[in-house]
């Protein structure tokens, strides 16, 4: 799972995030990477965002997960509509949902943009430098792979240690 958010007290939003998504039916275990410091990827009229990955088992479908994040993110103020790459007090993406690959109207898995944006890349190898991301030929890419075809340009990792854990 990917977080990101570039308005209104940020950090605040994703500690909240995290304690809202351990708390949701079907989520256990749940790890957190550093916070990032990052440049905006899309309009550059907006602020820098403060992105982590986290990582938890999971007892639903990425689907219905897909709607518990959804309200997480209205309980913390998104509005609907908003131009494409733009402000917001919080994003919920799912970057990966295990092993699967998921193609369907409202929901891609792995998310369609993970490749290029290295503020999920590098945190998402904190959390595991051994991850492999599945790709559609039924095969998986290193996430070390990714890494090194992606820019790092534009993140900061933060001290401080994990944003949040169970
Ligand atoms: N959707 C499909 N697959 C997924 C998935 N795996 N996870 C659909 C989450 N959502 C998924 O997303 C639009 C729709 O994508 C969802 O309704 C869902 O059905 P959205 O979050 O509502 O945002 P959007 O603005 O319409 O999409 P957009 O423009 O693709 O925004 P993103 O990709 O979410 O990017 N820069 C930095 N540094 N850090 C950031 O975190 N984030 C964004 C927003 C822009 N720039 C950024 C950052
Ligand atoms: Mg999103």
């Amino acid at each position: 799972m990917a977080l990101g958010s570039n308005l209104d007290g940020r950090e605040e939003h994703l500690r909240r995030a995290v304690q809202d998504i351990a708390k949701l039916d079907g989520v256990s275990g749940l790890v957190c990477s550093s916070l990032y410091e990052t440049a905006p990827m899309g309009p550059q009229d907006q602020p820098d965002y403060l992105n982590a990955v986290c990582r938890f088992d999971y007892t639903g479908t990425a689907r219905v997960l897909m709607g518990q994040l959804q309200a997480i993110e209205r309980e913390h103020g998104r509005q609907a509509g908003g131009r494409r790459w733009g402000e917001r007090p919080l994003d919920l993406d799912i970057a990966l949902f295990g092993e699967q690959i998921i193609n369907e109207p409202g929901l891609i898995v792995p998310h369609a943009g993970l490749a290029e944006r290295s503020f999920v890349l590098w945190p998402l190898a904190e959390l595991d430098e051994a991850l492999r991301v599945p790709d559609k030929a039924g095969g998986a890419v290193a996430i070390r792979e990714l890494q090194e075809q992606c820019q790092r340009f534009g993140i900061q990792q933060l001290a401080g240690g994990p944003l949040g854990h169970e």
